[in-house]
């Protein structure tokens, strides 16, 4: 695991880009405490999972992202709908079950998605992202579009098929893929250091002929830089393949006693919360004064709950919309 953090600071990180980008990653974390107190109270229907310590590597990836690069995101998702800027209130009804919400309060977490953002969508099949990303970027590359695919889906997910498929396809026909495993050690219980016998998974890039790499994905400013050059390179060249390496401070679901994990483990990656690294580092480098940073907090909590105003005044959906958005025109 590495602890390492990055100095290096390229001119488009300006203030006020670095302001939007710890208050993305601070309004995940608050997003999903609430989340997490409703789905106690029995407010949120079927399950959610949280990604909470793994705000950097979604939001350091997405801040290099514009309005027409794509996203596929995955069952665990809400940092990668911030990072890709979508609309809290509606995603909080959705959480909600709210008539607002992106699926009209029918879908819930794991089937948001945003296409006027480029997100194509969070996804309840493990690997689900992997083929609709190659489409897309099959799409981007057939219309000649200067944008790229970001693909996310985690350490259980480069197991399935759809990786080999997915990756192997965006290889031959060279793809503006970029294959982003956000490697949180473990896939619902089981360790990545029983599922796999390797210790670095991005070697598997090799056997389909595209680059491969592997970053401390709680460092925003390592997933940031990693990801801008792999932008340029997915652009000009084709896929490549990122290894993010993270933690989920929570159970997998809302269901999971933990019992496959040791304290002492997680509070070792509690010490590489992505969130007061980046606070220190701004401070640090006196890019944000503690009062600034304390402010954008602020603003996070309060966006937070007024989300959840919103939400709570937001109807539920009618008994006669049931059957609506089923089959698609
Ligand atoms: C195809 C498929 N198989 C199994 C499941 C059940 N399942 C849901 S999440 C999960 C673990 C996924 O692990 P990983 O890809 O590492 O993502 P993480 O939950 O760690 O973010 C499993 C097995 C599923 N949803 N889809
Ligand atoms: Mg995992």
């Amino acid at each position: 695991m590495a602890t390492k953090q990055q100095t290096k600071r390229p001119p488009e990180l300006t203030k006020e880009k670095l302001a939007d980008v710890y208050l993305k990653m601070l309004q995940t974390r608050n997003f999903e405490e609430k989340v997490a107190y409703f789905f106690s109270r029995g407010m949120v229907h079927g399950t959610t999972h949280l990604c909470a310590g793994q705000e950097a590597s979604a939001i350091g990836a997405c801040a290099n992202l514009d309005e027409n690069d794509l996203i596929t995101s995955t069952h665990r998702g809400h940092g990668h709908c911030i990072g890709k800027g979508i609309n809290i209130n509606r995603m909080m009804s959705e959480l909600l079950g709210k008539a607002d919400g992106y699926c009209k309060g029918k879908g819930g977490s794991m089937h948001i998605a945003d296409l006027t953002r480029g997100n194509l969508g969070a996804n309840g099949i493990v690997g689900g992202g992997l083929p609709i990303a190659v489409g897309a970027a099959m799409t981007l590359k057939l219309k000649k579009k200067n944008n790229i695919v970001v693909c996310f889906f985690g350490d259980g997910a480069i197991n399935e098929g759809s990786f080999h498929e997915s990756v192997n396809l965006a290889s031959i026909w060279k793809l503006p893929v970029l294959f982003i495993c956000e490697n949180n050690q473990y896939a619902m219980s089981m360790s990545t250091k029983r599922s796999v016998n390797i210790d670095d998974l991005s070697v598997r890039a090799s056997s389909y002929g595209i680059p491969g790499r592997t970053i401390d994905g709680n460092d925003f400013l390592e997933v940031y830089h990693a990801v801008k050059e792999a932008k340029e390179y997915v652009k000009a060249n084709g896929p490549m393949l990122l290894i993010s390496n993270t933690y989920r401070f929570k159970g997998h679901s809302k269901s999971d006693a933990n019992k496959y994990r040791t304290k002492e483990e997680i509070e070792e990656w509690k010490a590489l919360d992505p969130i007061p690294r980046l606070r220190s580092w701004l401070e640090a480098e006196k890019i944000l004064t503690a009062p600034e940073l304390d402010a954008i907090e602020k603003q996070a909590h309060d966006e937070i709950e007024a989300a959840v105003e919103y939400a709570s005044n937001s109807p539920d959906p009618s008994v006669d919309t049931i059957l609506e958005d089923v089959y698609a025109d």
